[in-house]
């Protein structure tokens, strides 16, 4: 599907036409994309919401309806609950600070994930500590999957907040997100959905979900890198202080005191990325161009081929096996007589072989220790691959292990 729209699918990698199947950790770029990042510093180049001058209006239109195509793709009620930032790591860490100064107490709790991706790790470990708070873990099932009646007993009189990836970047498990919202609604506690790995492969819908915050990159979606989302519900933006201070999120500035502006500029200190949101509201245009439902279904169709064909390897252990994926699928390879090969070994060959996998830990070592391993293998897809692309794969990946079985 597509793959002419993305110039560098057409490179070789070690003399080999190259195959990306590490979309987890980043996607490929249109020419949509990369076109409109030069049109930005060729054309219209300004700084935004400073200048009377035409340049600096064009760039403030160009940044601002960025922000609307990005409410519209998640249904936000408003673009004002789009705050933008440099990615999701930064979204965390912004709402951490922020809900923390505002919400959290000596004492009370935070609950996240045994899956969580460390950017929804130790944001909140850094809060806890400085607010004497306690951060609380929802564990795995011996099949990987979250355990819903744990969490229902997590939960206390001083749970403030919970914290849950809606897709694993290890295992590829979708969540089951609206129930974890449900039940932390029904104790009043505000839900956080790291949307990292879901927003670029399923059609997320803010208020259908009913989520507090959603956060997410641009680099994962097609878009630009440092650039992301902080979603919030306008009544909880309201309620918190800004993380960050100067540029734009000052009404005025006194040295006895500030006042902040209004949202979303509240949240946004400096200049903001506004060739990145340009570029990001284009890889967004694009996504709707080829349809959220058709990306979703051909990822799916992809992402069971992948997982059948590794789970018919002999040797071969696919983590998660049977539970609803999206994008990205983890395995290891073991010898005869069951020694682990390292996953490093195994990534190496295949990108000798023009093959891109991601292996280690994935940024979840929590996860990684639950699984008692040292790494993992993983593969992950995007609307440009095909299914050729898991044939070269699985072929290339027979050939890695006959060499280091
Ligand atoms: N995961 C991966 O290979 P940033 O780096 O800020 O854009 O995203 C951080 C992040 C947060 N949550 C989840 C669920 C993620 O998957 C990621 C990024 C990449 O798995 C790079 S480590």
């Amino acid at each position: 599907m597509r793959q002419s729209d993305f110039p560098i699918l057409t490179e070789q990698v070690n003399g080999r036409p190259l195959v990306y199947l590490d979309n987890a950790a980043t996607t490929q770029k249109p020419h949509a994309v990369l076109n409109a990042i030069v049109e930005a510093y060729s054309k219209w180049n300004a700084n935004v919401h400073r200048g009377v001058h035409h340049l600096s209006q064009v760039a403030t239109q160009k940044h601002e309806e960025a922000r609307k195509t990005v409410a519209a793709f998640i249904h936000a009620q408003s673009e004002e609950e789009i705050i933008f930032t440099k990615g999701t790591t930064d979204s965390i860490n912004m709402l951490a600070f922020s809900f923390g100064e505002a919400m959290l107490h000596e004492g009370d709790e935070i609950v996240i994930s045994q899956l969580e991706h460390h950017s929804n790790i130790v944001p909140w470990q850094m809060l806890c500590e400085r607010k004497k708070a306690v951060l609380k873990v929802i564990p795995l099932r011996d099949d990987l999957s979250l355990d819903i009646e744990a969490f229902k007993a997590l939960l206390s009189e001083r749970t403030r907040l919970v914290s849950v990836a809606h897709v694993s970047n290890l295992l590829g498990i979708v969540n089951p997100i609206e129930e974890i919202i449900a039940i932390a609604h029904e104790k009043g506690v505000p839900v956080c959905v790291d949307g990292a790995q879901s927003v670029p492969h399923l059609a997320v819908d803010v208020q259908q979900l009913d989520c507090d915050f959603l956060v997410f990159s641009a680099h994962k979606m097609y878009g630009p890198t440092g650039l992301g989302v902080l979603y919030g519900k306008k009544e909880w933006l309201n309620q918190l202080p800004p993380a960050e201070g100067g540029g734009e999120m000052i009404e005025h500035v006194r040295f006895e005191q500030t006042t902040y502006n209004v949202l979303p500029y509240k949240f946004e200190a400096g200049t903001p990325n506004f060739v990145g949101s340009y570029a990001f509201g284009k890889a967004i245009d694009y996504m709707e161009s080829v349809g959220l439902d058709t990306i979703a279904a051909h990822e799916h169709q992809l992402t069971l081929y992948l997982e059948a064909q590794l789970a018919a390897l002999p040797h071969v252990h696919v983590y998660a096996a049977g539970l609803r994926k999206a994008g990205a699928v983890s395995f290891n390879v073991y010898r005869e007589d069951g020694g682990l090969i390292h996953p490093f070994d195994v990534g190496v060959l295949l990108d000798r072989q023009g093959v891109a996998v991601r292996t280690g830990h994935h940024c979840a070592e929590p996860l990684i220790d639950h699984l008692q391993v040292p790494g993992t293998v993983r593969a992950s897809v995007a609307l440009y691959n095909t299914q050729e692309d898991i044939d070269t794969f699985i072929a290339a990946l027979k050939k890695a292990i006959m060499m280091l079985a």
